[in-house]
Order: C-alpha cells, then sequence, then structure tokens
C-alpha cells in the first residue's frame, strides 16, 4: 500500500475556514520519507497571506457558530473527533510512520493518545467553573473563565498527533479558535486530524491549519496581532523567537523546549524493574521525545551492574525502516541525523558501553543512526549537558544522595526526572529537590498519562499542558463585582 491510497484528503492545501485551500503562493514543500530519502509527496508551503486569512477565519468562528456553542456541546462534538480518530488508527499510524519515521507501533500508540486528549477534553469542556467570592457587603462577586480567543499553536515533527491532541483539544476545550503551524516535515497527521474534525462536526474555523516553513508561516503567526495566545513545543532557540514575538504583541505563550532529563538509581534500586525503563526512555522514537531520558546517574555500587546490563539491551535493538516496526527506526530527516552525528563526534574521547549494530541492508539514503550508550561520562561533558535529540544516553556515576541532586540539576533544563530507590524517605526527599516539572517515582513517563500536567522550569520552558492545568492556561479570568446594595 503506497503513502497515496491513505491520503483521503488533498494534503498539499491549508484548511482555512472549513475549506481545503492551495496556498496564496502556490508553492509546495517536498515531503521525504526518512526511512529510504524517497520522495513522498509534497506539502503547501504557506506564507504570511495564508496566516492573516486563517487568524481572521478563526476570529469569525468566534464571533460566528463555535463562539455560541456551549461547553456541553463543544465537549461532545471533541468526543466525536476522538471516536472517529481511533476508527482511523490504521491509517493515521501508517501515514505518521512513512511521513516521520517512527517504526509502527510507536505511531499506533500517538494516534491512541491523540483519541485519548480528545476524550479527556472532551469530558472537561464543561467541567472548570468559575468561582464566587465573598466581599463586602452590598456586593456579590463572580468570576468568568473565558477563553484567549485566537490561539497559535507551533508543532516540532517529533510527536505530532500527541502535541496537536494536548494543545489543540485543550485550546479547543475552552472555547478558544485555533490556527495550526505544524512542522514542516510532519504536517500530513495534522491536515488528517483537521479533515476528521470537519467531519465530526466542529465548525467551520474553529480549527485552521496552514502548513509551512517556520521563519514563513511560524513568524508569520507568533507575529500576528489577531492572535491572543502562542503555544509552542520546540528548541530553545527557537522558543525564544517565539517569545520575543509574543512580547511585542504582550500576549501570553506556553513554551516546552525539551531537556536533558536524568534517572537516578540508587545502590538499593530494583534494577529488573527500572532496567527497561532506562534503556526505552532513551530510544523510544529513536530518543527525539522531548522527555527523553538522556541521563542515567547511577551510584557507584551498582554503577557495572547497570552498565552491563544496559549495554547488553542496546547490543539487542534492532533498527530498521519505520514500516517494518523494528524497535528503533531512523530519525525524522538527514538534517537531523547530521545534528546527531555531530555530537557523537565530540564523543571520541568517551567509551562505547554498547551499540546496536546497523543492518548492512538499510536504505542507503535513511536517515539512520546507530544508538549508542556511552559509559562513564564526565557530568560537564557536552554530551551530559546538551540535548541530542537521538538515539544516546550517558551513564554518569554518583557516590551519594547529595551528590545525584548536584548532578542531577545540574544542566540549564528541568522538564522531567526520575528516582529509582527502594528508600520512601529518599522518594519524598529528591521529589521535592529535582528542578523538573514532572517527577516520577519507581517508573519513568507514566505511560505519558494525558492528564498528568506536564511542561518545564528553566530552559524546558514555562507553562503547563495536558491534564485539567492545560485547560486553565488556554482560559482567562474575568472578575465580575456587582453592587446590589
Ligand atoms: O526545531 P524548531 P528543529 C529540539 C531538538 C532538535 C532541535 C532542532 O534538540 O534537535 O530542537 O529541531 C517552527 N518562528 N527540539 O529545528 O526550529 C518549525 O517550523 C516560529 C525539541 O526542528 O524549534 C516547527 O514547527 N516558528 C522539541 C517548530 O518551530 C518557527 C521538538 C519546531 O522547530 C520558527 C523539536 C520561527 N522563527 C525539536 N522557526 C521538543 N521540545 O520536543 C521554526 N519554527
Amino acid at each position: 500500500m503506497t503513502l497515496k491510497d491513505d491520503l483521503w484528503y488533498p494534503s498539499d492545501c491549508c484548511l482555512i475556514d472549513g475549506e481545503w485551500r492551495a496556498p496564496i503562493g502556490g508553492a509546495r514543500i517536498d515531503l521525504v520519507d526518512p526511512s529510504d530519502g524517497g520522495h513522498l509527496c509534497q506539502v503547501a508551503r504557506g506564507t504570511d497571506g495564508d496566516i492573516d486569512t486563517a487568524v481572521k477565519a478563526a476570529q469569525s468562528a468566534l464571533d460566528g457558530e463555535w463562539g455560541r456553542m456551549t461547553a456541553v456541546d463543544r465537549g461532545r462534538v471533541l468526543t466525536r473527533i476522538g471516536q472517529l480518530v481511533l476508527e482511523r488508527t490504521e491509517e493515521l499510524a501508517r501515514i505518521e510512520t512513512r511521513d516521520v519515521g517512527k517504526p509502527l507501533t510507536q505511531a499506533r500508540n500517538d494516534v491512541i493518545a491523540l483519541a485519548r486528549y480528545m476524550e479527556f477534553y472532551g469530558g472537561a469542556a464543561d467541567k472548570v467553573h468559575g468561582e464566587t467570592i465573598p466581599f463586602q457587603d452590598g456586593y456579590t462577586v463572580y468570576t468568568l473563565r473565558e477563553p484567549h480567543g485566537v490561539t497559535g499553536h507551533i508543532v516540532p515533527w517529533n510527536y505530532p498527533m500527541q502535541i496537536i491532541g494536548r494543545s489543540v483539544g485543550a485550546a479547543l476545550a475552552m472555547g478558544n479558535a485555533a490556527v495550526l503551524k505544524p512542522a514542516e516535515e510532519a504536517c500530513l497527521t495534522a491536515l488528517a486530524f483537521a479533515a476528521i474534525a470537519l467531519e465530526a462536526g466542529l465548525p467551520r474555523g474553529a480549527l485552521n491549519v496552514v502548513p509551512g516553513l517556520g521563519e514563513e508561516a511560524g513568524a508569520a503567526l507568533t507575529a500576528h496581532p489577531g492572535v491572543h495566545h502562542i503555544s509552542f513545543t520546540g528548541s530553545v532557540n527557537t522558543g525564544s523567537l517565539v517569545q520575543t514575538a509574543a512580547a511585542r504583541n504582550v500576549i501570553p505563550v506556553t513554551l516546552e523546549l525539551g531537556g536533558k532529563s536524568p534517572q537516578l538509581v540508587f545502590n538499593d534500586a530494583d534494577i529488573d524493574r527500572a532496567l527497561p525503563f532506562l534503556v526505552n526512555a532513551g530510544i523510544q522514537n529513536a530518543g527525539q521525545t522531548c522527555s527523553a531520558s538522556s541521563r542515567i546517574l547511577v551510584q557507584r555500587g551498582v554503577f557495572d551492574e547497570v552498565r552491563d546490563r544496559m549495554a547488553e539491551k542496546y547490543r539487542a535493538l534492532r533498527v530498521g525502516p519505520a514500516m517494518s516496526d523494528m524497535d528503533v527506526g531512523p530519525l525524522v530527516s538527514s538534517r537531523q541525523k547530521d545534528i546527531v552525528n555531530g555530537f557523537l563526534s565530540r564523543a571520541n574521547d568517551l567509551k562505547i558501553a554498547g551499540q546496536a549494530r546497523l543492518p548492512d541492508d538499510l536504505p542507503q539514503a535513511g536517515a539512520y543512526v546507530a544508538p549508542t550508550l556511552l559509559a562513564p561520562v564526565d557530568a560537564d561533558h557536552a554530551l551530559a549537558q546538551q540535548e541530542i535529540f537521538g538515539p544516546v544516553q550517558v551513564i554518569i556515576p554518583f557516590d551519594d544522595e547529595e551528590d545525584a541532586v548536584r548532578i542531577a540539576n545540574g544542566t540549564e533544563f528541568g522538564l522531567v526526572a526520575s528516582v529509582w530507590s527502594a528508600d520512601g524517605g529518599r522518594q519524598m526527599r529528591l521529589a521535592k529537590r529535582l528542578h523538573a516539572g514532572q517527577v516520577f517515582l519507581n517508573n519513568y513517563g507514566a505511560a505519558g498519562g494525558v492528564e498528568l500536567p506536564f511542561g518545564g522550569v528553566g530552559k524546558s520552558g514555562h507553562g503547563r499542558e495536558k491534564g485539567f492545568e492545560a485547560l486553565y492556561g488556554f482560559s482567562t479570568v474575568k472578575t465580575v463585582a456587582a453592587w446590589h446594595g
């Protein structure tokens, strides 16, 4: 089955105001299959004119049917979108697999997560309430939770469906109208999602999708004066540009900028249980995960055991084209492969503890990097400090709890951390002391939980997505004070 058989919507268009429209400038972007370097299809290269039309369509939706819809009805539409997403699980998974090189099973999990976000936010749409506030005699005071208005969503290529689910889902639940700019490498499931939303009855203009380049469509969206909130997931540098543009229009931003997330393994840890989490959190989606655990901190008493057992798992990893559904597929693009190889070229002074073998028959033009485990690595080494965004993990030894906290908190990032230890007191102490938006005790990631607030501290960003918390971020509070004597 070719990709064309799965594309039931016009994938080289923008979706604006409920209509499929060719980009105003007529330009297209060629998509490449990262598994073999072959040409996939073309998508629209939207520019500022398309963004402007999309923002105006979103505003019209707010002034029209979408803006008048009750919270219950918004919730029903979102829930219906979730059902239709699930019905198309296989098509969506195959599209994503070809587009971004994600092994099929992992792409299926992303579809299921997208459906789950729609169910969660569909159910939550009518459950975010204002308050009444006891005040001076003669007054009644209450608050209203209102949408920001038009929300801009700039989404990266690593988990397009999950990130669209958590950000667009929460924004729509609160009654905002969205303009979505997917990553240039990964537009196809964003467009598919919008097609499904229309089919489910989402009113025109409530969700608009403009594919395009970051510096063109992305920059135009962040600078547009008709946008009232921006949600961005991506690199620190681009996040900083997005926040600067938002500051010019004095609008709020939510930034999720990745990390260098540590797992802390103490001498008393249940290593049998920890082992699959230690490795999977580094190689899932070929390490291109914002919450990837790229640093494994191990207490000296179990260092050799953890290193050797992780190395054994690395040697057993199967790497192959995404459609063959191995443990690890290619990276998203040859550009990303060059970034990761650039890091590995700075690892000459480090010891490779374990490495997966790349099969001889892999397509030459595929974006493959051999999953690599480096140990021991100094906590200050560039590969222990910077986000690599590929299937590379480093193991760092530590002496005691104090040393572990110092190393864990010793980067610019703070997205996720985990603690593996049988000592309950230590678990509680470290949950407080670790700089991270999420801390996991004797697990890592809690299977992605859509209900769990997610976001970072430091250069991992600010604001929270997922869970109920996201609904507060995608809304604003109005206070009403009535004097009645
Ligand atoms: O990111 P960018 P890139 C990190 C990861 C990776 C590195 C580079 O370390 O190696 O970033 O990836 C849009 N105005 N993460 O270059 O540039 C762009 O079109 C507005 C971590 O792909 O941040 C895309 O939609 N938007 C991360 C999105 O920003 C702009 C996920 C992300 O692209 C723009 C991805 C501009 N001027 C990369 N320039 C995570 N947190 O999970 C680009 N974009």
